[in-house]
């Protein structure tokens, strides 16, 4: 079963997507995202320029070896470029592989582990009554865990806040948009929300919360303190990613449960967190580290060490990601939550697919492969258009994490 061509799809349909298209000599074809925000040129170039001149004619149902011959032959290994690219190949691959079956990919990852995937939404508001409205919104529509953001009392603007409606879309056409960050504003004030949303809702939602890498490890440990009568599933990133002896410092003052990993590219970032139990949840997923293939040892290893997955999930993380995102979580024993931004009507139509929602529960559906298509001559309205992610600066002007 020969690869015979290998595309890379660049599209815009409300956002920017990079797809890979694997094509077999049998007319089978299977997808991969490649989607790295902000810097997304980067891998269609790593694709097109190194990659797919090493794909074709190669068997595509050898999914383990052609995963070490791109990460080891390279030798320049591991990073978000590189780690991303992979993860395309692999998701193409697990999904031709399903198609050659005949079945749903989760199956050929041991079947399921659980009858769906609970994902949490993300509930956004520029003040509390909003944040509170938005949380309402979501319990109605049948979920079981949301995430609440809120803008900041004195900043003008904070991670997290959409732009109403189900749709949160952290990238900004054109050159990057500078916030204003206080640490101080923000400590004070996100208790008071928790508290005020536990208030209204009871103690059985679970509720999350992204601090989003702004917070050095005692600032993180006074957040965790400060919110555990309010008990959060998980506080994210509360402290960059690659802080990583920061994690003891918290955990040593707070039994919040942390998770983190949505920035790691491999097996070598979140080693030393999950053995040493500094973190909860690992939050790594398909795209950004390795595919299928690699975040299944991510899983493995987590699972010794009772640390369960929480896959990232927003937007820009194409439907094709969120597919085999749903097949790993259906397959994998040490699950803990999905995270599950809705993409706009324009995405949703370039990309078909069998994943559904229901009653704050997912399921990747049993369509063979990976289950999602894309409709190339529609992505080809919707051109490439320049975006970046926001950069952070402290109120005197300093440069801060994002
Ligand atoms: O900022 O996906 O938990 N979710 C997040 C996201 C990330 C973006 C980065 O591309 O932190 O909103
Ligand atoms: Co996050």
């Amino acid at each position: 079963m020969r690869i015979v061509d290998a595309r890379v799809i660049v599209c815009s349909p409300g956002r920017n997507f990079v797809t890979l298209k694997l094509v077999t000599e049998d007319g089978l074809y299977g997808l991969g995202d490649a989607t790295l925000n902000g810097r997304e040129l980067a891998v269609v170039s790593y694709l097109q320029d190194h990659v797919v001149p090493l794909l074709i004619g190669r068997d595509a149902r050898r999914i383990e070896d052609t995963w070490q011959y791109l990460y080891k032959g390279a030798y320049w290994r591991g990073g978000p470029v590189g780690m991303t690219a992979i993860a395309s190949v692999d998701m193409a691959l697990w999904d031709i592989l399903g198609k050659a079956a005949n079945v749903p990919v989760y199956r050929l990852l041991g079947g399921a582990s659980r009858e769906a995937v609970m994902v949490y939404g993300h509930a956004n508001g520029k003040d509390v009554e909003e944040t509170v409205a938005a949380t309402a919104h979501y319990l109605e529509l049948g979920y079981k865990a949301v995430r609440a953001q809120c803008g900041i009392p004195g900043l003008a603007s904070t991670y997290g806040v959409g732009r109403g409606g189900m749709f949160y879309e952290p990238a900004e056409p054109g050159l990057p948009p500078e916030n204003v960050w206080s640490t101080e504003k923000y400590l004070s004030f996100v208790p008071s929300l928790f508290a005020r949303l536990r208030e209204e809702f009871g103690p059985e939602p679970h509720l999350l919360h992204d601090v989003h890498h702004r917070l050095t490890p005692i600032e993180a440990a006074r957040l965790g303190k400060a919110l555990e009568p309010c008990h959060l599933f998980w506080m994210e990133d509360p402290v960059p990613a690659e802080v990583q002896d920061g994690f003891r410092l918290i955990r040593h003052h707070t039994t919040t449960p942390i998770a983190v990993g949505e920035v790691f590219s491999s097996i070598f970032d979140c080693r030393h967190l999950i053995q040493e139990q500094l973190i909860d949840y690992i939050r790594s997923t398909v795209v950004h580290a390795g595919g299928l293939t690699h975040l299944r040892k991510i899983a493995h290893l987590a699972e010794m060490y009772r640390v369960r997955t929480g896959c990232h999930g927003a937007t820009d993380l194409s439907p094709v990601c969120m597919a085999a995102a749903l097949h790993f979580d259906l397959s994998v024993h040490n699950f803990g939550i999905q995270e599950y931004m809705r993409h706009t009507d324009e995405t949703d139509q370039v990309f078909p697919h069998a994943y559904s929602f229901e009653d704050g529960y997912m399921h990747p559906g049993d369509a063979p492969g990976l289950g999602v298509d894309i409709d190339e001559a529609l992505a080809a309205q919707y051109p490439y258009a320049r975006a970046y992610l926001p950069v952070n600066r402290r109120e005197d002007g300093t440069a801060h994490d994002w």
